[in-house]
């Protein structure tokens, strides 16, 4: 249905519903609304193609730190049987693939406008319907607005003195070019050592002639223990699908791991260091769940694992004047983004590979020929920014998102984001946000959060449909409620005590607020039912039209 429209304007579609990005959360957010609910849903995505994170994050070495079997949707049961992983840990092209096939199976492409970006989407009081714009000339209204747009899809350039004038190729992880990079050859600086830069350093290095690597953080990383997966294994965890699923929803990271109940202090030194070998051993993010129940809450518990990991970083790196510079004292353990590996420790024995520490050098500008530190000049022909996100709420700031009355979301988040269950803002009527700030989200696996914020936003419509409602905003008072929360459950825990991205302190001038749910996915799912059985509480449901 199109309305009316004045000559010289692109005509106005109306839908039920606009989904933004078509990654995880909005192919399941399109089968949900369109394919269970009969909705009339148009699903914008700024890429060619599906796939959200995995579309854009190309680099060398990108994959996914979820073991592969629980990296996936669990909504439709023969898509599990019938989607084989072949590695441990799914890597890019392949998660790009399952959810190529996913859009495939569930025919979720034919409503996904690709290569289309949401510029603005502003509430209409009146008509209690969103319009949406994009940079297409395009108009959409609809009754629901549902993003998709994920937590880390904004990326980030410091801005650098000088860093337009550089006359190599240059590159941000999360937008690498499709066609990938040749770094044979070649003279490369990489900047960051967060996740990215730890997946890509390796792999860049055996490909590189010489590799230059920038690192401000000193990071502890764990072994993934990568490889492939065992046909065994696959057929003995398609038996069991179920009994997995349920336990990583209702477990604290989304993951279905038994998480020992075991503190720091409950066994001497030696079983300590057995208890932490073990761990080491099983790899990624097993080292914290299998070892002590205390590293996430307890400084002194953090500073044994982190004195473990910086003992295993001397052990590996041959040069004692490197592992110096990569043993991390600043912050603790637990308290950025837990990075897993391969190989990256190993990397710096490489004759080709130079660690530049920028607390000893800072990074005085980016010049035509390559990077220049306060010590010298490192000429190179290729520079990877691997320097991470406006997290969380940069995805949002790229759109002019105006809500009732006109008020911006940029302006109302000025201090940090405000929302109701990371799922809705006041003000901002039928305007739902999956894994929005506020949500366990970033703290989980996924796929698992996804789902269960997509179900409940689905659901919802549902509700106020057969109740004949069409409108629902969070009440302010449990807004302000449930941010006050959210700051409670993170202050006891070690993500306080660095400068990460969880707390925007990446981003100059950004508000530093803890975004995401720090309570854990269970808990969190368990709030979120006993909103709906109490009728949406919290939340203030009327008709409007
Ligand atoms: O970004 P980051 P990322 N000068 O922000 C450095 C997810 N992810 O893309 O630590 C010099 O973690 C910065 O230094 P410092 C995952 O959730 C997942 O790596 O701020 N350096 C840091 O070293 C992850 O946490 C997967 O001092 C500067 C790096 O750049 C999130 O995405 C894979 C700088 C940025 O690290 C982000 O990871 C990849 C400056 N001005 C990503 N500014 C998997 O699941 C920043 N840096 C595997």
């Amino acid at each position: 249905m199109s309305a009316p429209t004045a000559p010289d304007e692109a005509p106005t579609r109306e839908v039920d519903a606009v989904v933004i990005g078509a990654g995880f959360s909005g192919l399941y957010m399109n089968y949900r609304l369109r394919d269970t609910m009969g909705l009339d849903v148009a699903v914008i995505e700024a890429g060619s193609g599906v796939g959200g994170t995995w579309y854009w994050n190309r680099y060398p070495g990108a994959r996914c730190d979820s073991e592969s079997y629980m990296y996936c949707f669990a909504f439709d049961k023969d898509l599990m049987q019938e989607w084989d992983w072949s590695s441990k840990y799914p890597e890019q092209p392949e998660i790009l693939r399952y959810l190529s096939h996913v859009a495939d199976r569930f025919d979720l492409r034919r409503n996904i406008q690709f290569d289309t970006r949401v510029t603005a989407a502003h509430f209409d009081e009146d008509a209690n319907r969103w319009t949406v714009k994009t940079d297409q000339g395009e108009t959409i209204r609809c009754s629901y607005l549902i993003t998709g747009i994920g937590c880390l899809s904004a990326g980030q350039i410091p801005n650098f003195p000088g860093r337009d004038t550089f006359g190599g190729e240059a590159y941000h992880t999360g937008a690498w070019p499709h066609e990938g990079v040749d770094f044979t050859g070649k003279r490369v600086a990489v900047i960051g050592t967060g996740s990215s830069g730890v997946q890509s350093i390796p792999v860049i290095a055996k490909q590189a002639d010489r590799l230059f690597v920038f690192q401000r953080t000193a990071q502890y990383a764990i072994p993934a223990r990568h490889g492939t997966v065992d046909r065994a294994v696959l057929d003995e965890v398609k038996l069991d699908y179920d009994a997995i699923y349920d336990k990583a929803r209702w477990s604290l990271g989304g993951f279905p791991y038994d998480i020992v109940d075991r503190s720091v202090y409950s066994v001497d030194d030696e079983e300590r260091e057995k208890i932490f070998e073990q761990a080491w051993q099983e790899g990624g993010f097993r080292f914290v769940f299998n070892s002590f129940s205390d590293l996430r809450l307890s400084v002194e518990g953090s500073e044994m694992a982190a004195e473990f990991i910086r003992r295993k970083i001397r052990e590996t790196v041959h040069d004692p004047a490197v592992a110096d510079k990569l043993v991390p004292t600043d912050h603790p353990f637990g308290s950025k983004r837990t990075l897993i590996d391969t190989d990256y420790f190993e990397t710096y024995n490489r004759p080709n590979v130079t660690l530049v520490d920028l607390k000893a050098e800072p990074l005085a500008e980016i010049t035509p020929t390559g990077v220049r530190t306060e010590a010298g000049d490192y000429d190179v022909d290729i520079i990877v920014y691997a320097t991470g996100f406006d997290a969380m709420t940069g995805p949002f700031a790229r759109m002019d998102i105006r809500g009732a009355g006109g008020e911006r979301l940029v302006d109302k988040w000025a201090a940090g984001p405000l929302t109701y269950l990371g799922l809705m803002v006041a003000g901002f009527p039928n305007l739902f946000m999956v894994t929005g700030p506020g949500s366990p989200s970033v703290l989980t696996n996924m796929p698992i959060a996804i789902e269960q914020h997509v179900d409940l936003v689905a659901n919802t419509i549902a509700h106020l449909s057969q109740r004949g409602l069409d409108r629902i905003e969070p009440d302010p008072a449990a807004e302000t409620a449930w941010v006050e929360h959210v700051n409670e459950l993170a202050k006891p825990t070690m993500f306080m005590h660095a400068n990460s991205w969880y707390l925007g302190a990446n981003i100059p001038g950004k508000p530093r607020v803890f975004m995401p749910y720090a309570g854990g996915m269970s808990t969190y799912r368990t709030r979120c039912n006993e909103v709906v059985a109490n009728g949406y509480e919290g939340f203030v449901l009327s008709k409007v039209g």
